[in-house]
């Protein structure tokens, strides 16, 4: 396989969704509204972690593309639980591409603890042979969950998915708190809004001549 060739159409994808995504976030400054979006970033799978997930997984090498949904990942980070679902409700009313599977790991958290929102979508993507349609990842998640998710991955790196029992039931505490901390910042959501807007007003008025 000519892994290049391969690439090219996913990172495109990667491309134009973070292009889209941090667009909206824009949007909301020009209309100086609070944005639910905090930060965006993305990545292409490295070809080891495909090959290796493949493999996991069972999925024949010719049908990574059908198949393995993650290739293209791109990550809204949102400093509330409400804000994600309000990314995701202006997800699904979008036109430029089509949800295939959602997937909410905030109500229902995974057995190691992980929180996300995850959509899947084709997105059509127009390379010099025509339209493609290519598999995409969306995660949506707080800060603390971001936090908690990525601290846990470095660990499962660190110890090749085995993390020791010890450690284990540390980050189950950690993403109980991470949970509880989101629970107490959305309580005063309202607040933290206010101070941010009075922040951006004074910021604003520093500017002008
Ligand atoms: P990477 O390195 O982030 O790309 P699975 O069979 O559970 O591995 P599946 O069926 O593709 O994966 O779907 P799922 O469960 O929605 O997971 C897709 C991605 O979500 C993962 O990709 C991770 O990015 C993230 N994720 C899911 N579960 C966990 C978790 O317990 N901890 C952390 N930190 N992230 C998680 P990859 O390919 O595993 O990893």
């Amino acid at each position: 396989m000519n892994w290049d060739t391969f690439f090219a159409p996913y990172a495109q994808v990667v491309e134009e969704l973070k292009v889209k995504l941090k667009g909206m976030r824009q949007q909301f400054e020009y209309e100086r509204e609070q944005s639910p979006i905090e930060f965006v970033t993305g990545r292409v799978k490295p070809k080891t972690s495909i090959i290796e997930k493949a493999r996991r997984k069972g999925i024949n090498p010719e049908n990574i593309e059908e198949e393995l949904q993650d290739i293209a990942g791109v990550r809204v980070v949102c400093q509330f639980v409400d804000d994600i679902y309000a990314v995701v409700s202006m997800l699904q009313t979008r036109k430029d591409f089509q949800i295939v599977e959602e997937k909410d790991y905030i109500s229902r958290k995974k057995d190691s603890g992980y929180r996300s929102y995850h959509v899947i979508i084709k997105y059509p993507v127009e390379t010099i042979h025509g339209e493609k349609f290519v598999l995409a990842e969306i995660q949506i998640r707080t800060l603390a969950m971001n936090f908690w998710a990525t601290n846990e991955h470095s660990l499962n790196y660190k110890y090749a998915g085995k993390i020791p029992a010890e450690v284990k039931s540390r980050l189950k505490r950690a993403a109980e708190a991470a949970f509880q901390l989101d629970e107490e910042m959305s309580k005063i959501k309202h607040e933290i809004h206010e101070a941010q807007k009075a922040f951006r007003r004074k910021e604003e008025q520093k500017k002008q001549p």
